[in-house]
């Protein structure tokens, strides 16, 4: 049962694509608070929260304050509020019944998760104008599943991005490229796709080559194809101000950017230095933006990565100036420690800050509107206007897309990456707890950057993320610029590394099948224990095992040192302990606690009673993949194998 209640002028988001009246009352589950601008429910002990999508924390949401607002933060530690996503969706479990709720707005909202009170959810606005939904059912699953049909169809990329993706920041020109796939053939480890980070680009300018990097890219990326490899080259969202430049000129001659209330264009300075925003909110913008993509389609490129599209801004020209005045108040004063706090903070400030965020105004819907009421828009219009456009500029193919910023309703366009994470062993636990929440926002295509973004990787650390991200339908190892190389042919015995990717590449056609039933039946691919064993209330604890499709359970490895792990079985199943693809142990595994063995170069998975794992012979690349190989560990069961059809290939 879904119900859909109206506080105060909504602005449309277009998360939902079903049509439902509106019931004309407040909110019911929810308590509306004064001037409509706090939703409250009371908790039980026990009750469990999932869901709000990209964020910090455990798979159970309770105890801690989440703001929606989509923001550009490298450092993703336990008390980060907001990260690149806003996805305002959350259930809560009750046992005897669940309920869910969607605040639909694109302003900043705060989700007061029982922290301030354990046995409160207090939902607080910046702006008292949303849509509430909110949908009941028996379990999590159904819920789920309601919402999920009300926000439509997720992403379905093409088949080859269930591969492999090396990235770095940057493979700066065709050598680097060159020798990085030369790393992995050498190896014999299986790849398909190459990431171009920022420097390809001519100054940092979307839509642009550097002549220098890559003077023959076209042929290029045709030798690269030959290879079987697939160039992803980023589009970040600021455009470089630079006259003659096509992109800044045609967005100023069409009236595409954000402007102040002055009616001048808003300067920010992103990577390629001075910029303008374009207006992804106004479909004119949307479209001339979008159909820029057909620069890098033409030269045969067939995905893309959209970056900094929070918007990230480093710096604007109206606070750097005001930052400056305010700093020569300063100048010559005796500065008490107060003062010198907030002189300190005064440069900090500049970046990413609400006075920026409230400075310029979009073009939606006819009408001018303040970003701040908007904000969390920005990104996912940026995904919708290249996937419009792939529409219209190559019919019937599919382009990979995914996106850093994202709302709920992008999930339609594009899939995300869940940003700059650090090679921290937290992090891989946080990996592995953010899955079931961006499911159920119906971000299916997703992952993170395997082996850590920030700071440097370490070997065991790798292996372990490697196991962990294979499962992934995003699967990319990505690195920041000045960290260590963390590809999988650095590390010694480069076999250990081989193994896991071959695993991956031979249960490729699983994790399709899986995809490809979660999109069709409005499903979870990493679904929490606790959905499935309803009664079982250990299981309701389980924070670092989670099922995989219809067959599998995963219990990752994610501490250092470690030789293995306790496990909990919510029954009984079949413990395999792959070594490589095809040598493994099999174990039968009663329900219960077990501490299992799992050396770094193994992986542990375990099969569900009645059910079976299909597994290839792995290939180089997906497009190479051999259906006929496919053979089954079944724990008495069989399987019902989707396959890629002709059009997702
Ligand atoms: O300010 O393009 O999250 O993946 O490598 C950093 C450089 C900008 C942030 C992205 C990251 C990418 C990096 N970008």
């Amino acid at each position: 049962m879904i119900k859909k209640f109206k506080l105060g002028n909504p602005i449309e988001t277009y998360a939902t694509v079903e049509d439902i009246m509106l019931t004309n009352s407040k909110p019911e589950l929810l308590k509306t608070g004064e001037g409509q601008r706090t939703l409250s429910m009371k908790l039980g002990k026990s009750d469990i929260i999932y869901g709000m999508g990209e964020s910090v924390r455990g798979i159970n949401k309770r105890g801690f304050v989440y703001r929606s607002f989509c923001s550009d933060d490298p450092n993703h530690d336990e008390d980060k509020a907001s990260l690149y996503g806003a996805h305002n969706f959350f259930i809560v479990d009750r046992g005897h019944e669940v309920n869910g709720f969607f605040i639909d707005t694109p302003a900043a909202v705060s989700f007061d998760m029982g922290f301030t009170d354990p046995g409160l959810i207090e939902i607080t606005l910046d702006f008292p104008d949303a849509y509430v939904y909110e949908i009941t059912g028996k379990d999590c699953g159904e819920v789920t599943a309601r919402f999920r049909k009300l926000i439509g169809t997720p992403y379905i990329p093409p088949f080859w991005g269930f591969g492999l993706g090396q990235s770095r920041w940057s493979y700066e020109n065709e050598d680097r490229v060159r020798s990085v796939v030369k790393g992995y053939r050498e190896a014999g480890i299986p790849l398909d796709m190459v990431y171009l980070d920022i420097d390809y680009m001519e100054d940092y300018k979307d839509f642009t080559i550097s002549e220098e990097r890559f003077p023959e890219f076209e042929n290029f990326v045709k030798e690269m194809k030959e290879e079987g490899i697939r160039l992803i080259p980023i589009i970040d969202a600021g455009v470089k101000i630079e006259p003659g430049y096509d992109v800044y000129e045609e967005g100023l001659a069409g009236g595409f950017f954000c402007r102040k209330e002055d009616g001048e264009e808003l300067v920010s300075a992103v990577w390629p230095g001075k910029t303008h925003f374009p207006d992804f909110l106004n479909p004119g913008a949307r479209r001339w933006f979008g159909l820029k993509y057909k620069t890098l389609l033409d030269k045969g490129i067939e995905g893309f990565w959209n970056d900094m599209n929070e918007p990230a801004i480093f710096y604007t020209e109206d606070k750097l100036k005001e930052v400056f005045d305010e700093i020569d108040e300063f100048k010559g004063k005796n500065i008490g420690i107060n003062e010198y706090f907030a002189f300190q903070d005064l440069v900090k400030s500049v970046s990413n800050n609400m006075e920026d965020y409230r400075r310029f105004y979009h073009n939606y819907e006819g009408k001018t509107i303040n970003h701040e009421r908007v904000h969390n828009l920005y990104g996912a219009n940026m995904t919708r206007a290249a996937a419009d456009a792939f529409k219209e500029l190559a019919p019937g193919k599919k382009i990979l897309m995914f996106s850093r910023a994202s709302y709920i309703g992008a999930h339609r366009y594009g899939g995300i990456w869940t940003g700059d994470n650090k090679s921290w062993w937290g992090h891989l636990l946080l990996n592995i707890q953010q899955l079931p929440g961006l499911n159920m926002s119906g971000f299916l295509y997703s992952g993170a950057d395997t082996c850590g973004f920030g700071a440097n990787c370490s070997r065991d650390l790798a292996l372990r993320w490697f196991a962990v991200s294979l499962f992934t339908p995003l699967m990319r190892n990505h690195s920041a610029m000045g960290t260590r190389n963390q590809e999988a042919y650095v590390w010694g015995n480069p076999d250990d590394f081989k193994n896991l990717v071959e695993l991956r590449y031979a249960i490729v056609p699983y994790i399709y099948s899986e995809f490809m039933k979660a999109v069709q039946n409005d499903g979870m691919l990493f679904t929490p224990l606790a959905w499935e064993y309803r009664e079982d209330m250990r299981a309701r604890e389980i924070e670092d095992e989670l099922l995989v499709g219809e067959s599998i359970m995963i219990a990752p490895v994610y501490k250092q040192n470690a030789t293995g792990r306790y496990v909990y079985l919510p029954e009984r199943m079949l413990f395999i302990r792959f070594r490589k693809y095809n040598d493994y142990d099999e174990m039968v595994l009663e329900a219960g606690d077990h501490y299992i063995e799992v050396g770094l170069n193994e992986v542990p998975v375990f099969v569900r009673p009645g059910k079976a794992l299909p597994l290839a012979q792995p290939a180089m690349r997906v497009e190479d993949l051999d259906y006929e190989t496919v053979k089954y560990i079944s724990f008495g069961g069989e399987y019902n194998l989707i396959r890629p059809s002709e059009e997702n290939v």
